[in-house]
Formats: structure tokens, sequence, C-alpha cells
């Protein structure tokens, strides 16, 4: 793992150790079940955030870890190389409570953020909806005033964790059309008119549930807007420019497991006389695909940076280093299924499982055309 630990200070050593030795402890061993049970493992969650994952970038005086996002990254790239979906989910459960932090008043901090970093509660974000998905601003779920309270009405599609998650985060219309008339709401689950779909049948990311939000006349107290009216779409789109970064990370570690597991797998296969990792072209296969990760990784690397310091230029970078890092880490995974002959075809070697989980990454958060949309317009000025 040197490629892993250049260039950190010695608290960013501490912080890749605890977490790998938790990764490989609790998650790697029951990963291909889990994915097979489509097993959403709560109680391993929870001890994670016994070490601080479940609020890795709440300030630490409201019960989190405080960590800047240079370091979370850090944090999900060891945390997928036990199993890219469970640490996936966590990325997406840090993303509604820092939003909660960010955005939230003191009377939202008190009421959800103990919880959710203890992870007793757990968070979803809740913006696609069956008619918007990459055009996010079009979404049509609508939040009407009605005295001190707004009725939400509407559905939102592919929420991670939904079900078995009591906390969501749903953008929701108050206005006109457009990104300006969506506000942000804090959605419990026991709030009357909520419900949810089947659990999705996937392709991968199956060690947690993928399910409809259906609101029917949801009726929530006012003071449940988070943030101001209108800026809804300003606070899901900033929550997203961490969150790419949480699954680009992901992306990093499902691909740095399945470069090991070749490296093992090569070094004790024999073919021709001679063992598999003798043979130079299969070497420089190896060096490739540790070169691109090496490439990818400094690239999340510097997004994360640039977000912890707010240049202007965050979330162009996000963006970029979303697209390449997902894109880079799906073919590492599938040259890795390659090295490994038939046998990276079978479930119980574990590697067709970390294809399967990271293309879905390439997918979420924004597609990966749309993180091109995004670097296109900062580059033209569109
Ligand atoms: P579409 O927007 O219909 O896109 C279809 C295709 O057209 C894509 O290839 C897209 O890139 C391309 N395309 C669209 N517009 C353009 C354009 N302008 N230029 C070029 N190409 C374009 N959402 C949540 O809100 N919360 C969640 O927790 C969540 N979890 C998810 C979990 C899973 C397993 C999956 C599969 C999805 C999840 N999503 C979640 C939804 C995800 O963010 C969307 O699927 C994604 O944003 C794409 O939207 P869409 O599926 O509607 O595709
Ligand atoms: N960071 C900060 N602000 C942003 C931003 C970002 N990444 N992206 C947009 N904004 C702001 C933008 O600056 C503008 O602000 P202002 O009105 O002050 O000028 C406002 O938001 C509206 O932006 P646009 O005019 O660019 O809006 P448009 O509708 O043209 O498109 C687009 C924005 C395509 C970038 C956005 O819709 C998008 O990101 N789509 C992808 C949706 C997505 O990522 N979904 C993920 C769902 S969650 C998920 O999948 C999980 C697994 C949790």
């Amino acid at each position: 793992m040197t490629a892993v630990t250049t260039l950190l200070s010695d608290d960013q050593l501490a912080v890749v150790e605890t977490t790998l030795d938790f990764a490989q402890e609790h998650l790697a061993p029951h990963a291909v079940a889990w994915d097979q049970e489509k097993h959403f493992p709560v109680d391993v969650l929870r001890k994670a955030a016994d070490l601080g994952l479940g609020g890795v970038y709440v300030r630490e005086e409201l019960g989190g870890s405080g960590l800047s996002r240079s370091d979370g990254v850090l944090v999900f790239e060891a945390l997928a190389t036990g199993c890219p979906s469970v640490a996936g989910y966590l990325s997406i459960h840090n993303m509604v409570a820092w939003m909660v932090d960010q955005y939230g008043t003191d009377a939202q901090r008190a009421r959800y953020l103990p919880e959710l970093c203890t992870m007793e509660q757990l968070g979803s974000y809740c913006l696609t909806e069956p008619g918007a998905g990459s055009d996010a601003a079009a979404l049509r779920t609508r939040a009407e005033r009605d005295g001190d309270h707004y009725v939400l009405t509407g559905t939102k599609q592919f929420i991670s964790g939904a079900g078995a998650t009591h906390l969501y985060i749903v953008l929701a219309r108050t206005g006109d059309s457009g990104p300006g008339g969506i506000s942000a709401f804090l959605v419990e689950r026991d709030d009357a008119g909520l419900s949810f779909g089947a659990n999705e049948k996937k392709m991968g990311w199956n060690a947690q549930p993928t399910r409809q939000v259906m609101l029917d006349g949801v009726r929530i107290p006012a003071d449940r807007m988070l943030g101001a009216e209108g800026e809804g779409f300003r606070i899901a789109m900033n929550g997203l420019n961490g969150g790419r970064l949480g699954i680009a990370a992901c992306s990093l570690g499902g691909a740095q497991s399945a470069l090991d597991r070749s490296l093992a797998h090569l070094a004790d296969r024999e073919a021709f006389g001679a063992r598999l990792l003798e043979a130079q072209a299969l070497q420089f296969r190896l060096a490739d695909m540790a070169t691109e990760l090496a490439a990818a990784r400094a690239l999340v690397r510097q997004a994360a940076e640039a977000l912890d310091r707010k240049s202007p230029g965050a979330p162009e970078l996000c963006a970029m280093a979303k697209r390449f890092a997902t894109d880079t880490g799906y073919a590492i995974a599938d040259r890795a299924l390659q090295l490994h002959g038939g046998y990276g075809y079978l479930s119980e070697y574990g590697i067709e499982k970390i294809v399967r989980d990271l293309r879905v990454h390439q997918i979420l958060e924004g597609t990966n055309e749309i993180m091109r949309v995004i670097v296109a317009r900062s580059l033209t000025g569109a």
C-alpha cells in the first residue's frame, strides 16, 4: 500500500491504518456474502461509527470527527478496499450529516447530528426523480406551505438506503420552475404519508437497499426546511461536490483491492512452467494499472484540497476527479478480472463483485457525462 500512504502526514497515516484494519476485519470477510444475500449491515455501520466514521465531516463539538475532505477521501478509499458498496453508503450518509451541520439551524443540528454521528439514525439523500435524473433542476416534487407546515407530494427514485434509513433530505419545489424554485427539507421515516418502493434488483451495490421514496401529502413543521427557501438546489449541489469525491475515493479503494488481488493471484498461479507473475506482459499490465490508479488518486486528493480551501474552481475539480477516478477504477477492476482468468468470473473470488460495484460509480452522484458537462461549462464559460 505504499502508493496509498505516500505523502501523508502522521495523523493521516494513523487514520488510514485504523480504517484499513476496520475494512479488512469487518467488511472484507463478509463482502461476497452480503452481496449475495443483499444484506445491509447496519450493525457493522454502527461499529464504523464507533471509530468516528458516522460524522466524518461533522464538527467535533457536535459529535463528529471534524475531518477535512483531504482526510475524508483517505477514509473512503480505505473503507472501499473492504467493500465498495458499504463504503459508498457511508459516503452518502456522511454527505447528509455534513449538509445538516453546514446548513442546519442550531435546533436541527441538536436534533439530528448526535444520532447521525453514532449511526443510530441513518441518512438518505433524495434528489433524483423518475422524470428528473441528470436534469435535477427539473424535479417536480412539491412542497406547499400551509400555515406552520409544509406538505410534500412527489416521488423520488433510486434512493440509497431508503426504507432502512431514518432521515431523508428531500429536494422539493416551493417556487417556480428551475433551480431557484427548489428548497431542501428534513423528512423523518415516521412522518405520515412517507412510504417506500420495493428494494430494486441491481447489478451491484447489493449490500445496501435502493428504493423509491413516495411522499403522499407528507405534512412537516416549517422548521424542517434546511437552509432558506429557494436555496435547496445550491445546498444539494454543494453536498454533491463532497459526495462525488467520496464516490471517487470508493473507486480508488475497490481498484486497489482488485490490483492487490491480481498480484497475489499471478504470484501463486503457474502456467507454461513458470509463475504467471514472471511474464513481463502481465507485469507491464500491473504496472499500468498501478500508474493509472496513482494518477487518479492524485487528482482526487487535489480536488479534496481545493474543496478544503474553498477554491472557486473546486466544483470543476470534483467533477474531473469523479469522472476520472470512477472510469479508471472500473477499468482497473475489469483488467484485474481478466488477469484472474476464469477464477475472476467466479463469485467466490470477489473480483466480479468489485467490477459490478464500481460500474455504478460512473452513473450515480452525477453521470460521467454530466461531469463532462460541468468541466466543459467551466472551460467555455457557458
Ligand atoms: P438520465 O438523466 O435519464 O440519463 C440517461 C443518459 O443520458 C446517461 O448516460 C446520461 O449521462 C446521459 N445524459 C443526460 N443528459 C445529458 C447531457 N446533457 N449531455 C450528455 N449526456 C447526457 N439519486 C439520489 O438522489 N439519491 C440517491 O441516493 C441515489 N442513489 C442511487 C443508487 C443507485 C444504485 C443508482 C443506479 C442511482 C442512484 N441515484 C440516486 C440516481 C442517480 O444519481 C441517477 O441515476 C443519475 O443522476 C442519472 O439520472 P438518470 O438515471 O435519470 O439518467
Ligand atoms: N457546486 C456548487 N454550486 C453549483 C454546482 C456545484 N457543483 N452545480 C451547480 N451549482 C449552482 C450554480 O452555480 C447555479 O447557481 P446560481 O444560480 O447562483 O448561479 C445553480 O446551482 C444552478 O446551476 P446551473 O444553472 O448550472 O443548473 P442546470 O440546471 O443548468 O444544471 C447540473 C446543473 C447539470 C450540473 C446539475 O443538474 C447536476 O449536477 N446534475 C446531476 C444530478 C446529480 O448529480 N444527481 C445525483 C443524485 S445523488 C446520487 O446519485 C447518490 C447516490 C446520493
